[in-house]
C-alpha cells in the first residue's frame, strides 16, 4: 500500500516572449502562490524544487528564418536550458514538472523528454491538451507568435531548426502525438495537420464520444507500446468560465469534471512521465481561480482521489523505470 512515491522535479520557467500578450511570466509565482508544492508534498511526493530559472545574459545566434517567430533568441535559449533541465531530472529518476509560462517552453521540455526516451529505447508519446493545435510554423503562422509553433517544432516541422541550433535533439513521432480538446485551428494549420497525419480529438468528438473512451484510447496505445507519455496542459482546454487566467479565451472548453477525470484517468494509467503546465496568465484571473483549478488538476495527476481505491503502487515510478 505505502510504496514510495515518485519524486518530482518542479522546474519554474517564467517565459512569456512565446505569447501575444503579457503577463505568462508570473505563471509559476501563481502556482506557487496557490499552494502547488505544499498540495504535492501532502500527497506523499518528494520535491526537488529547482525555483523559477532565468535566462543565461548571452543568447545564441539564431539564422534567420522565412516568416514570422518572435523573440526566437530567448526562445532558443529558453529552449535549450529547459531541454537540459528535464533530461537531467529524468536521468536522476525523477518526473520533471514544468511550471509556465507560455506554451514555447514545450519544445525544451518536450526535447529534453524525448532525449531521455531516447537513450533508454523508450517511444515517446504527447498528450497535448489545448483548446489550440499549436501547429504554425515561422512561414505560416499569423501572428509571429512562437508559442503557436511548439507542437509544429517537435514534429519536426521546417523553419524552426535554429531553435536548437546545431546540438541534435530528440523529437515527437507525429503518429504519437495526440492533441486533445482542440477548439480554434487556423486554416494553415488545417492543412498540415492533415499532410501529417495528426491525431486531432477536437471538441466535437469529446461530445460525441466522451472522454473516458478517448482517453482509454490513448493510454492503450502508450502502454502496448511500454512508452512514456508527456503531458502538456495548456490552461485553455479548460472552459474560460473557470479558468479565465489565459490570453487567448475559447469557449467551449472541458468542464471541471471532464478535465478531472483526464488527470484521474492519467493518473490510474502509470504511463505518465513528465508534465509541463503552460499558459496560466495571472494578470489576467479573477481572485485566482485559475491558478487554484490547475492545483487541484495537477494534484489529482499525482494521486488524489474522491475516494482510495485499495492499492496503490506509485505507478509513475513504473513508466520511469526501465
Ligand atoms: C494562433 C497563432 C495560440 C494561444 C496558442 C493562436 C496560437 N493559432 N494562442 N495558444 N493562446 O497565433 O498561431
Ligand atoms: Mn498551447
Ligand atoms: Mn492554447
Ligand atoms: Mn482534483
Amino acid at each position: 500500500e505505502d510504496l514510495p512515491k515518485q519524486k518530482l522535479t518542479i522546474i519554474g520557467a517564467p517565459i512569456e516572449e512565446g505569447a501575444g500578450r503579457l503577463g505568462a511570466l508570473m505563471g509559476p509565482a501563481a502556482l506557487r502562490t496557490a499552494g502547488l508544492i505544499r498540495t504535492l508534498e501532502e500527497l506523499g511526493h518528494p520535491i526537488e524544487d529547482r525555483g523559477d530559472l532565468c535566462l543565461p545574459k548571452d543568447l545564441p545566434v539564431v539564422p534567420p528564418v522565412a516568416g514570422l517567430a518572435h523573440h526566437i533568441e530567448k526562445i532558443a535559449a529558453w529552449s535549450r536550458m529547459l531541454s537540459n533541465e528535464t533530461y537531467d531530472a529524468m536521468k536522476n529518476g525523477s518526473f520533471p514538472v514544468i511550471l509556465g509560462g507560455d506554451h514555447s517552453l514545450s519544445m525544451g521540455s518536450v526535447s529534453g523528454v524525448a532525449r531521455y526516451c531516447k537513450e533508454h529505447n523508450r517511444e515517446l508519446f504527447v498528450l497535448w491538451l489545448d483548446a489550440h493545435s499549436d501547429f504554425n510554423t515561422p512561414a505560416t503562422s499569423p501572428s509571429g507568435n512562437m508559442h503557436g509553433m511548439s507542437a509544429a517544432l517537435l514534429c519536426g516541422e521546417p523553419g524552426l531548426e535554429g531553435v536548437f541550433g546545431d546540438e541534435p535533439r530528440g523529437f515527437v513521432k507525429p503518429e504519437n502525438l495526440h492533441l486533445f480538446g482542440i477548439r480554434s485551428i487556423d486554416s494553415t494549420e488545417r492543412v498540415l495537420l492533415r499532410e501529417r497525419g495528426i491525431d486531432v480529438i477536437d471538441m466535437r468528438k469529446i461530445d460525441e464520444f466522451g472522454i473516458s473512451r478517448l482517453m482509454r484510447g490513448i493510454i492503450d496505445q502508450v502502454q502496448k507500446a511500454n512508452g512514456v507519455l508527456h503531458v502538456s496542459f495548456d490552461v485553455d482546454f479548460i472552459d474560460p468560465s473557470l479558468a479565465p487566467g489565459v490570453g487567448t479565451t475559447v469557449p467551449g472548453g472541458a468542464t471541471y469534471r471532464e478535465a478531472h477525470l483526464v488527470m484521474e484517468m492519467l493518473h490510474d494509467s502509470g504511463v505518465v512521465g513528465s508534465l509541463d503546465v503552460v499558459e496560466l496568465n495571472p494578470f489576467l484571473d479573477e481572485r485566482g481561480k485559475s491558478a487554484l483549478i490547475l492545483v487541484d488538476l495537477v494534484a489529482s495527476i499525482f494521486g488524489r482521489q474522491i475516494f482510495d481505491k485499495p492499492t496503490q503502487a506509485d505507478q509513475s515510478a513504473a513508466a520511469l523505470n526501465v
